[in-house]
């Protein structure tokens, strides 16, 4: 009867195991705001875009762009990654027209997760722009994080249940 109990018992530990870890596995960093919004019709360019995601992003490999109507970058510098949001500096604003922010950050699983939006310039104003963004700026590599750590540390705590369960037999 006990030992039926104990079997029991880790099952439904491995189980919640199972259960627990799929959401971590499955979930990617969304993005749930953007500085400006998408489709934002703006008299004034802003000085800095940023996206604001539901979680914590890795600072690593992020990558952030602002490419004008003309096909230049518009953004200048690094992006900045602080907590769940990635920001980059712009430059003062040229052409009217379409502005499209290009981003590549990295979720706390380690998945690298990409996406754009766009807003309009309706005043042309007189800035200069950077170079073409025909070569992608800010491409240091592939930002995967292997996915074995946190299998093993699931693999740790399933085995550490197991050995507590069965030293607990009467
Ligand atoms: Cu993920």
């Amino acid at each position: 009867m006990i030992r039926l109990f104990r079997l029991a018992f880790i099952a439904a530990l491995v189980a919640a195991m199972a259960l627990a870890g799929a959401p971590v596995a499955a979930a990617h960093a969304a993005r749930i705001a953007a500085d400006p919004a998408d489709g934002a019709s703006l008299g004034q360019g802003p000085q800095r875009v940023s996206a604001t995601f539901n979680e914590q992003l890795q600072p690593e490999f992020a990558a952030m762009t602002v490419v004008g109507p003309d096909g230049n970058l518009w953004s200048t510098g690094d992006p900045q990654v602080q907590g769940a949001v990635i920001a980059v500096e712009v430059r003062p604003l040229g052409p009217a027209g379409t502005y499209t922010v290009n981003y590549r950050v990295t979720s706390a699983d380690g998945h690298p997760v990409s996406g754009s939006w766009s807003f309009r310039l309706t005043v042309a104003a007189a800035g200069t722009p950077g170079p073409s963004a025909a070569r992608p700026a800010g491409s240091g590599g592939d930002g995967a994080i292997p996915v074995w750590p946190f299998l093993a540390v699931g693999a740790l705590i399933i085995g550490g249940g197991i050995l507590w369960a069965t030293r607990r037999k009467t």
